[in-house]
C-alpha cells in the first residue's frame, strides 16, 4: 500500500494527517502542490489541501481521512473505546479545525504578521506562482478572517482571546498526558496541529503565549515522541 499525502505541512491539516499516518506506523510520502491551481485539480470538491490517495483511492477533508486511516489501519486506534470519551475527543478535534484554526488565523492576517505569513505561504509554491500569490494571498487572508469574524477584531482582543483559549486546554488536559485519556487520539493530533502552525514563525505573539504554557508545549512533545517512536518501529 502506497499512501501519498498532498499538501504542505504548514497547514495545520496536513500536520495532522502527517502525524496521524506516522502514528500508525505506515510509511508516506509528501507531494506538495506547486500552485493553487495544482491543488484545485487533486480535489475538485472543495480544492483544499490535505488530500491522500491510499493506493489509488482518493480522499480530501483531514478529518474524513482520518476516519479512513482508522478504518484502514485500526491499531493503535486514534479513539478511545469508550463512547463517551471519544465523543469528547471528536468535539475536540472538531473545535480545533473550526474555531481554534481561525483565532491562529486572524493573527496570521493582522496586518503586523500578513507579510510575514505571505512570505511563508508564497515560499513553498513553485518559482513562477509566487508573484501571483503574494498579490493575492493578503487580499485571501483578510476577506476569509473578516468574513469568519474574527479578523474584524482588534489585535489586542485577538492576542487575549488566544490566550485564554490555551488556558482552556491547559485546564481540560489537567494531569493527564493526552486529552481525555492516556493515549493520543484525534483531539490531540487536531491540537498539536493548530499549535504547529502557531508555532511556524509569522506569530511570535502565539509562541509566546504558548510558550508561557509548559504544560502545552510539555504535550506537544509528547505528541513528537509517540509518533517518532511509531515510525522508528515499523
Ligand atoms: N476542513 C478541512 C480544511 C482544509 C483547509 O482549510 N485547508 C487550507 C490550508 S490550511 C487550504 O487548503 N486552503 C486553500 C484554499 O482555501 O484555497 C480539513 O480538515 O481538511
Amino acid at each position: 500500500m502506497t499512501i501519498r499525502l498532498y499538501g504542505t505541512r504548514l497547514s495545520p491539516y496536513v500536520e495532522k494527517v502527517a502525524r496521524a499516518i506516522e502514528l500508525k506506523g505506515q510509511p508516506f510520502e509528501v507531494v506538495s502542490p506547486r500552485s493553487p491551481l495544482e491543488l484545485k485539480r487533486l480535489n475538485p470538491q472543495t480544492s483544499k489541501m490535505p488530500v491522500v490517495d491510499f493506493d489509488a483511492e482518493r480522499f480530501y477533508d483531514s478529518t474524513f481521512i482520518l476516519r479512513e486511516l482508522e478504518t484502514r489501519y485500526p491499531q493503535p486506534p486514534l479513539l478511545d473505546s469508550g463512547s463517551n470519551c471519544a465523543a469528547a475527543q471528536r468535539l475536540l478535534e472538531d473545535w480545533c479545525d473550526e474555531s481554534l484554526y481561525w483565532h491562529v488565523m486572524a493573527l496570521r492576517a493582522c496586518e503586523r504578521n500578513a507579510a510575514a505569513t505571505v512570505q511563508q505561504v508564497a515560499g513553498v509554491l513553485a518559482p513562477w506562482a509566487r508573484p501571483v500569490a503574494k498579490a493575492v494571498i493578503p487580499r485571501q487572508l483578510a476577506a476569509m478572517t473578516r468574513a469568519q469574524g474574527f479578523g474584524r477584531l482588534p489585535y489586542e482582543i485577538l492576542v487575549e482571546e488566544m490566550g485564554l483559549r490555551l488556558d482552556d486546554l491547559v485546564h481540560l488536559l489537567a494531569e493527564r498526558d493526552f486529552f481525555y485519556s492516556d493515549r493520543p487520539s484525534i483531539a490531540d493530533l487536531a491540537v498539536y496541529a493548530q499549535l504547529h502552525t502557531a508555532r511556524s514563525g509569522p506569530t511570535p505573539e502565539c509562541e509566546s503565549l504558548i510558550s508561557h504554557r509548559p504544560a502545552l508545549l510539555a504535550h506537544c512533545e509528547r505528541v513528537e515522541e509517540v509518533c517518532f517512536k511509531a515510525s522508528a518501529a515499523r
